[in-house]
Parts: C-alpha cells; structure tokens; sequence
C-alpha cells in the first residue's frame, strides 16, 4: 500500500482533516507514520486550513503500532521524529476524533494532540503491557499529565480498555459525543470552536496532576507491592512504572528518553516475544480451516441450561453477564433451588469483594430464570446440557432435548470427555449437535472448547464458536476423541505429577515447582479445588475400558478414603474449615511412602527443571499425537487452550512455544530416553520426531492435510 492510501488530507472548508486508512483496525503499520507527518505538513502549509482534525477511516480510530512489526528488521521512526512528537509542536490545532479504539499507539498519538473528542463508547487504553512493552510513543509521560500519576499507572500495568464516558472523568478527552454522532462532523465542529484559541494546550507542558505524586513519592512503591503477584517473572509491568516514575521526576523530554531506554529493554526479550505469539495465537484459533466465511451463523438471544450443578451454575452465568437471558432447569427441584442458590452466592461474593455492583449483579440474576422442565425451554435458541459425565445420563436428555427443541436450536453438551457422536446419534438432528466445553469455574474461564462431531454442521460449529465470542469466551475447535483436545492433552500431566510422587516427590514439591514457573496454584492444590473425585471417576473409566491404563494407586486411595479435596476438609492437602489454605498432611506423606514402598519403586531426589519437564513434555508428546491425529487443527490452538483452560503462564507462550525454547530436538530426545527409561507412556510421537528431524517449531505445526 502506498503512504498515500493508508493516510490522506482531506479539506472541509477550513478545516483539515487527516485520515487513517490502514484497515481493519487503522493499526500503525508500515507507511501510517509518515503519512501522518506528511498530511501534518500539508494542514500547516495551506493557508486555507484554520484547524485539523485526525480520524479513522471504519470501525476504529487507531488500535496502536502494528504488533507484527515488533521483533522484525522493520524500522521505526527515530525519538523526536515520530507523530507522537510532532504533533503538538504543530502551528495549527490539531483534534482527535476516536472512535471504536484508541489503544496503544493509537491513545498515545491522540494525546499528542492538542485536543481529544470521542464517541462514548469508544475505548481507550494503553494495554502494551499485555504484549510485553510499556507504551513507547510517549504514553507514560502524557498520561499521567492527562489523568495524574495514579490513575495513569492503573492503567498502564492493567492494560484497561477505558470507555470516553469513563475517560472524561479522568481529563483524558476534552468531550464526549454521542454514539449515534458522525465522528468526522463532531471533530469538524469541536475544531471550528478552538481554531483561533492561542496558546495551544499541549500535554507535555501541563504539569499539574503530577504533583500528586511529588507529594507522595510512596504511590510507585504501592502499585509494585500490589501488583506483585501477578506480575512474577515478568518484567514490563515494572518498566511500565518506571517509566512513569521518570514522568514525574524528570523534566518531558528527558522523560520521554528514559520512556525509550526502558522500552528498548522489553521489545525484543522472552516475554514479548511469548506474549506477542499469545495475541495473535488468539486470532488465528477463531479460524477454521476449510469453513467457508460465508457460512451463515445461527444468532442466539437467549439460552437455556439443562442441570444445575457448579457447571451449569457458572454456564448460566456466563449468559447472563454478557446480557443474554438464559433458563436453567434441573432432573429435581431440590437440586434447582440449590443451583440458584450457588449462583446468588457467586454473585454475592463478587458484590462482597467489590468486583461487581449490587444493581449490576440484581441484573444479571433477573436474566436467570429457573423453569421446572422442557417444555420451558423448547423455545430457546440454544440449550446445553451440563449434568453428571455419563453417558447413559446424558442420552436420555438429549432424546427430550430433540423432541422438544424448536428446529434450529443448537444443541450442545457440556462434556469434557465423552463421544458426541454417540450422544448425537440419538437425536435426529446430529447437525445441531457439538460440544461446547467449558473450564471450571465456567464464568470465570476463558477457555471454551468446541468440539466437532462427525455429523457436526459446519453452520452450527461456527455458530458456536461465535457464540462463544458473544459471552466473553475464546472458542477453540477440538475433534471428538475421548478428552477431546484440552483435556486428553492434559491427562498425562495428571498422571505424571501422581507418578512423580510414587519415585519420591511429595506434592507441595512438586506444587512449588509450578507455581514458580508461574502458575497461579500448584496442580495438587488444584486437584484439591476441583474436587479429587471427578479424576477418579475417569480413570475407573478408563481402567474398565483398558485393562492396560495406568493406575494411579495413590490416587485412588485418596478419594476411597473420601478426601475428596476442599469440599471434605482433605485431599492432598487438609484445610481448616472456612480456609482454602493448603496445609501438608503427614497422613498423606506417610500413605505416599508407604503405597510407593509397596509397589517396590526406588526413591531419589529431583530438581525443579526435572520435575517441570516430566509434566509439560508428556503432555506435549501427547499434544504431538492430537496434532497427528488431527484432532487439534494447530499447535497454537493447543497454546491457547493451555492459557485459558489450565493457567498456563502466557508470558511463556503456551506448552508448544515454551518447549520450541528448548528446541524440538532436544525434546524429543527426552522424550525418546524416558521411553526407554518408563517404557510404554514415554512412547515418542511419531509427529513429534517428524518435527524435530525437520526441525519445525511446535507452535508452528499443524494437522496433516492443513494449510
Ligand atoms: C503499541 O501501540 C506500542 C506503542 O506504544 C508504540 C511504541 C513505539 N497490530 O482482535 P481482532 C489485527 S503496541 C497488528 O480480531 P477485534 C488482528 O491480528 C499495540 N495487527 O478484532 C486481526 O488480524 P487478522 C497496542 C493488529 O475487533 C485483526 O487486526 N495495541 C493489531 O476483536 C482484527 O483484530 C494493542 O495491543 C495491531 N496493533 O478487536 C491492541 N490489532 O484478521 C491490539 C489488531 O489477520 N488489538 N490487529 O487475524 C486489539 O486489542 C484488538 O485487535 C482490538 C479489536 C480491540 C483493537
């Protein structure tokens, strides 16, 4: 594209106004700078142009840098010669007009202009923090002269997407339009109403709001101890208040030397490059391959949820904190009361805890309707039955699911592990069957897993994955096997941390060694969160199954002494009543030894990198084997589903580009030297050493057959 394309001058009477065109989201990709600077130029040197005023052509004003661009030999405009700094030093006014998004680079070229306008839905933010940097086009030091140092770090290290209603509150736009206003016409008429106002306000000379903090130097101290926990291992959110630091105690231009220096220092480190891969991983799963665009999706409006349990709770939930009316229904009325019961407790703790306002969490439950069966819910667009994992449960219900359910309605099941071809096969509609797995705690989770039946239409999968979007989810596509791609990809795991402790590993070893890596909790705290019972329900499963699965004997012990987890006071760990703390249990220590004693197997000391390894590689060769399979489409999808699904840590990337790190080859030697070591488990993926004789990232894999 050439510069003129991407951004041009257009004249309205007196008034200039600069538009950027670099579709879809008006990112500042190559050519966008300079053709800001050009129309910059052009505006000042026409005598007929009183005043300008920079828009963006579409849905959006600017979503920031072009992250692509980042870690590549592309170069970008040196300190002092960039819009963000040559905007204000503009003779003539120069107005935003946002719409949609002004992120990043997007907010930072905004501030510096004189004036900001925007519609008041439209989000601002600086969520560089998200991908690893801190905002380098001056954003750390207009922002807090904009909305004061406090409010400028909250922003910064969270990433926050602010709305103009919210933003004008702070100072950060000088007006707020009207959604249903034309964005250009209300830049046009703000502009007319400054152009002879002199001096021009510039940001960079307003030092006001930063008083705030050379009164109180302790606010950089605060948000470092605040933010400490979920900033472990990384180190842009620290740059970040650095760089803000910088804005209040030294003089702008220097401020903004130091804002380069700390940014320079994150562009091209691990965690960017990891977080970098983590965003446009995201993108690239809501592709299928092979659907066409022109599918037509099934909208949905309401919804309705068969069982009431934990699952089902959050499930209604997550309808009806995106706005979506939705109706739950129960096999018992006793088992609904106490469904809604959980989730007005939910509610309640989030009211309690002030993450969500009593008037916000009284509509969210008036869009929860309990109803007594399905003749109430025959009506919905979408059903999902979320009751106990077993099959001869869950067939009679989708039986009455399709004698009942208007034609159309998507019918989906919540299973985490089961056939959906065998529960579609008893409805004479399999078309409008898939998965639709949803990670624990449903409402809080991110992750939801599509699951493609054989029979599954390609109109009701990319209705689901839609649907997905529209309640906060990142839908993945996983094919039918047992476990389907999330969880089958997990289940080595699982058994390697209880094996781990069969050799001389005891839990809160091997929890530590997660954490540290960066987990929130450890695996075995987890389990104990979960409720230990559920994983020994499939693997008796399994077992009846396969007269080869591997039994985790102490394991089973666990839950056959009904420590079922938190919910009975003891799992792998014992609670005190009303605390979720986990505190070691000798008695658990002493069942490790003893069962581990009995099965004969030799004890030894392990390092942390041993342990990590044991539990990621075998589950990345059996994520190899998912690929091959072809029951995963990506080994980025596999990515995402391990950050949204299991708390990955995401400044790692995902399970694939964390090992891509160490290098496929020597991966796969590992792999290939436990197998000899372990035997059968450690079986190396033939995909696998496909990968590594080829030398192809992980993370770029793909199923055969996939472009
Ligand atoms: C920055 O600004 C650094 C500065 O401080 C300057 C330093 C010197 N670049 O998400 P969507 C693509 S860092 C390149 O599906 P939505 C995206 O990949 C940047 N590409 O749409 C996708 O492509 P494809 C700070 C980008 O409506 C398509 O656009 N800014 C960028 O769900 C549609 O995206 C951010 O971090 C980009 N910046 O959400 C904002 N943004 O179709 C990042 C998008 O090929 N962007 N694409 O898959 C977002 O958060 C969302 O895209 C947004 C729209 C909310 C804007």
């Amino acid at each position: 594209m050439s510069e003129a394309a991407v951004v041009r001058l257009e004249k309205r009477g007196d008034i200039g106004v600069i538009i950027v065109d670099y579709p879809p989201v008006n990112a500042l990709g190559p050519g966008v700078a300079e053709g800001i600077i050009a129309c910059l130029q052009e505006g000042n040197a026409d005598p007929a142009i009183k005043a300008m005023v920079m828009v963006g052509a579409g849905r959006s004003f600017i979503a920031g840098a072009d992250i692509r661009g980042f870690g590549t030999a592309r170069k970008r405009l040196p300190l002092g010669e960039r819009p963000y700094d040559l905007l204000d030093r503009s003779a003539k006014p120069v107005v935003a007009a946002i719409h949609g998004f002004a992120l990043g680079g997007g907010l930072e070229t905004a501030m510096g202009c004189h004036y900001r306008v925007a519609t008041k839905s439209a989000k601002l933010g600086l969520p560089e923090v998200l991908i690893g940097i801190l905002p380098g086009g001056g954003g750390t030091q207009r922002l807090p002269r904009l909305a004061g140092p406090k409010r400028a770090l909250e922003m910064i290290t969270s990433g926050r997407h602010v709305p103009a209603s919210e933003a004008i509150n702070y100072g950060i736009v000088d007006r707020v339009v009207d959604d249903s206003a034309d964005i250009v016409d209300a830049g046009i008429a703000f502009a007319r109403e400054i152009a002879d106002k002199r001096p021009l306000p510039r940001v960079r000379d307003n030092e006001t709001k930063l008083q705030e903090a050379r009164d109180n130097p302790g606010i950089f101290d605060d948000i470092r101890k605040s933010i400490a926990r979920r900033a472990r291992n990384q180190k842009a959110p620290y740059n970040c208040i650095a760089a803000v630091e910088a804005a209040c105690t030294l003089p702008f231009d220097q401020g903004m030397a130091r804002e380069q220096e700390l940014f320079e220092e994150l562009v091209n480190a691990d965690e960017a490059k990891a977080l970098r891969y983590a965003f446009f991983a995201e993108r690239e799963v809501a592709k299928i391959p092979g659907l066409s665009k022109d599918v037509p999706i099934r909208e949905f409006k309401n919804a309705a949820v068969v069982g009431a349990g934990t699952m089902g709770g959050g499930i209604a939930m997550s309808f009806a904190d995106f706005g979506f009316p939705v109706k739950i229904m129960d096999a018992t009325a006793e088992g609904l009361a106490k469904g809604m019961q959980r989730i007005r407790d939910n509610y309640a703790t989030s009211v309690k805890r002030g993450s969500l306002a009593q008037d916000e969490m009284d509509r969210r439950l008036a869009r929860i309707e309990p109803v007594a069966g399905y003749d109430d819910i025959a009506q919905q667009d979408v059903v999902i039955e979320a009751v106990f994992e077993q099959m001869d449960v869950k067939k009679p219900i989708f039986v009455k699911l399709d004698e009942v359910m208007k034609p159309g309605a998507l019918l989906l099941s919540n299973t985490s592990a089961l056939d959906i071809d065998e529960i579609a096969s008893v409805t004479k509609r399999p078309q409008d069957v898939a998965g639709a797995h949803f990670f624990s705690p449903a409402n809080v989770m991110k992750l939801l897993e599509v699951v493609r039946g054989s029979k599954t239409a390609p109109d009701t999968l990319a209705s689901v994955m839609q649907l997905g979007k529209k309640i906060g989810k990142i839908s993945a596509v996983a094919g039918n096997c047992d476990g389907f791609l999330a969880n089958r990809s997990r289940a080595p795991f699982n058994s390697e941390m209880v094996i781990l402790l069969e050799e001389g590993c005891l839990p809160a070893q091997v929890d530590k060694v997660m954490v540290d890596f960066g987990y929130p909790m450890g695996p075995f705290a987890v389990g104990d969160l979960a409720g230990l019972d559920v994983g020994y329900a499939g693997r008796k499963r399994r077992a009846d199954a396969n007269p080869n699965y591997r039994r985790l004997p102490i394991a089973d012990k666990l839950v056959e002494m009904g420590r079922y987890g938190q919910k009975t006071g003891a799992g792998w760990y014992k609670y005190e009543k009303g605390d979720r703390t986990p505190h070691t249990d000798p008695e658990v220590t002493a069942l490790i030894k003893q069962i581990s004693a009995e099965m004969g197997v030799p004890q030894r000391e392990f390092t942390d990198q041993e342990i990590l390894r044991r539990l990621l590689f075998s589950s990345l060769n059996e994520a190899c084997k998912i690929l091959e399979e072809g029951i995963a489409y990506r080994g980025s999808d596999i990515d995402v589903m391990w950050l949204h699904g299991f708390g990955f840590p995401r400044y790692r990337g995902g399970l694939m580009f964390w090992a891509d790190g160490i290098g496929v080859r020597d991966v796969y030697n590992q792999i290939a030297a436990w197998h000899q070591q372990y035997g059968e488990r450690w079986a190396p993926s033939p995909f696998l050493r496909q990968l590594a004789e080829n030398g192809t990232k992980l993370s770029a894999a793909k199923a055969p057959g996939i472009a």
